[in-house]
């Protein structure tokens, strides 16, 4: 169908819609009330008006016809109101049921109110659902709101059919920080395709909009390099623990780059150096640097192995490693690592990130690396990701660099919650759910400009975790508390009703089969 015949048949249809409304006998909600639904993260600002769109087998979704993306956003919406309420709904087109009762219109708008590309609009009336957005990428941060807001049980009494009873009112939202993200470990423990697809499907549901991926480090090589096929041959064969490791090929990267842009999320690839690098060198031992013949490793010690800076042909190698992640990598960043280069000697470490920096640069992305970087001159357009020294952000944001914020004592999901804890480390201390969820990124660390705050980042190490369950016992309910600081204000942020609204994510939370860490400071329902 041509474009604009489609603008007019949409515009017929909510014309008609609309006006079925005026014949159609007033059905009786009970009060409900918009403000004091369980959202995380809390939105902006929400206005409620007590009464309910009741969604049912015969509401239709209808979105944009500017932006095929728009249309994804709303498909995206019917498979999870299908997967939580069992209602067969359908996408620009009628579903043959009686279908002029109610519709959920996904609207791209340019309303000057939408701020930034993933602010959103809701209007919940009795009979519409209307959710502007400037972007699908703002339209799927909707819908997850609108997800939230679809009760577990239908209401089987106002009409004779099944009504699933949504608030009405209105919610402006916009984030926070551009960046909200978390990382996963997959060099120190192996996680396949699904069990980071499963990942991606949780944190969608609360807005974050980046997935970083650790792919190498002492103990493993994760993923797979056409022009240096021994990385994932001999370096993808270990892990902590002696288990049998394993990588991505880069078509299974590519799947999980797909599936994380169909939920809007960027994946930040990470390949870390000059340290961190053990498993690369056992796969070529002319990048080792640190004069000791080359052994795999699978213990769980850190900062004793590195690249050779002074060598070209270790720049050669980097160059066709960054060529290859950055070309099935859409998103603008590449990680460089370059935490804990303890044997590098320092003026070899500047070199390296220098050279470093400029490659990445080639081959058209961005570059992140952990706060230690600054160390070198990078240019303003890289970003420093802050884990341990304050001096470092500092420096950093002094230097025109945009900082992460992922403070080893606040945001590390691999910390361990208390003593008891099954698994995680201490070393920057245990981390319960009110510490990892009571602090300010944008006052946190002292003298930092806000402006100069990318956003948040929790980084999951695996040292102790090698399973979708472990994995989730130690990310959530913490990674929960992250997405809020992320993308609400701060004034937002408040523990005692957070701790309220996270206690009604159960029904999510099992239904998704999330093996989450029961704290006792939540009164679960
Ligand atoms: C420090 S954080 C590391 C990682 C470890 C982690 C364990 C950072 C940039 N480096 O190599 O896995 O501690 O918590």
């Amino acid at each position: 169908m041509k474009q604009s015949v489609k603008v007019l048949t949409l515009f017929f249809a909510i014309i008609s819609v609309a006006s079925c409304q005026w014949t159609k006998k007033e059905l009786v909600f009970p009060k409900t009330n918009l403000s004091e639904a369980p959202l995380i993260p809390k939105p902006l600002k929400t206005i409620a008006t007590h009464s309910a769109f009741g969604l049912a087998e015969n509401t239709i979704i209808y979105t944009s016809q500017v932006d095929p993306k728009f249309e994804q956003v709303g498909h995206f919406l019917a498979e999870k109101i299908k997967s939580k309420t069992g209602l067969g709904i359908s996408v620009n087109a009628s579903n043959g049921k009686n279908s002029t009762e109610r519709f959920i219109y996904i609207n791209k708008s340019d309303s000057v109110e939408l701020k930034t590309s993933e602010s959103y609009q809701l209007y919940i009336k009795k009979d519409s659902i209307f959710l502007n957005a400037k972007t699908a990428a703002g339209a799927f941060r909707g819908i997850q709101t609108l997800r939230q807001l679809i009760p577990e049980k239908s209401n089987d009494t106002i009409t004779d059919y099944p009504l699933w009873l949504i608030p009405t009112g209105k919610i402006f939202d916009e984030p926070k920080f551009e960046y909200r993200g978390t990382m996963l470990d997959v060099s120190r423990h192996f996680f396949s395709v699904d069990e980071v697809k499963k990942y991606l499907d949780i944190i969608a549901y609360y807005k974050f909009n980046v997935l970083h991926l650790h792919l190498s480090d002492d103990q493993g090589w994760r993923i797979e390099i056409k022009s240096w096929p021994k990385l994932t041959e001999v370096g993808g064969k270990t892990e902590v623990g002696g288990g049998v490791g394993g990588y991505y090929t880069q078509e299974d990267f590519k799947e999980l780059v797909a599936y994380a842009a169909e939920r809007h999320i960027t994946i930040v690839p990470e390949i870390d150096m000059p340290g961190h690098t053990n498993a690369a060198s056992v796969s070529y031992p002319f990048l080792n640097g640190n004069g000791k013949v080359v052994k795999p490793y699978t213990g769980t010690r850190v900062g004793f192995s590195t690249f050779d800076a002074q060598k070209d042909p270790v720049y050669a190698f980097l160059d066709d490693v960054i060529r290859e992640i950055a070309s099935i990598s859409p998103g603008p960043y590449f990680h460089i690592g370059g935490d804990e280069s303890h044997v590098t000697k320092k003026k070899d470490y500047i070199h390296f990130v220098e050279k470093v920096e400029k490659i990445v640069q080639k081959h058209g992305k961005q570059m992140v690396g952990w706060d230690e970087i600054v160390a070198a001159k990078i240019s303003p357009t890289s970003i420093a990701q802050h884990w341990h020294t304050t001096k470092n952000a500092l420096k950093g944001s002094a230097n025109g660099n945009k900082i992460i914020l992922s403070p080893a004592k606040k945001a590390y999901l691999d910390m361990k919650y208390d003593s008891l804890s099954k698994h995680g480390l201490n070393w920057s201390g245990c981390i319960p759910v009110d510490v990892a969820y009571n602090w300010n990124p944008e006052t946190y660390v002292q003298g930092l400009p806000k402006e100069t705050i990318l956003g948040i980042e929790a980084p999951l190490w695996s040292e102790t975790i090698s399973n979708s369950a472990e994995l989730e016992y130690l990310a959530f309910p913490r990674a929960i508390g992250y997405a809020e600081l992320g993308w609400s204000t701060s004034e937002n942020c408040d523990w005692e009703d957070y701790r309220n609204r996270l206690a009604k994510q159960v029904p999510f939370l099992n239904r998704m089969n999330i093996n989450y860490y029961p704290s006792e400071l939540i009164d679960w329902e």
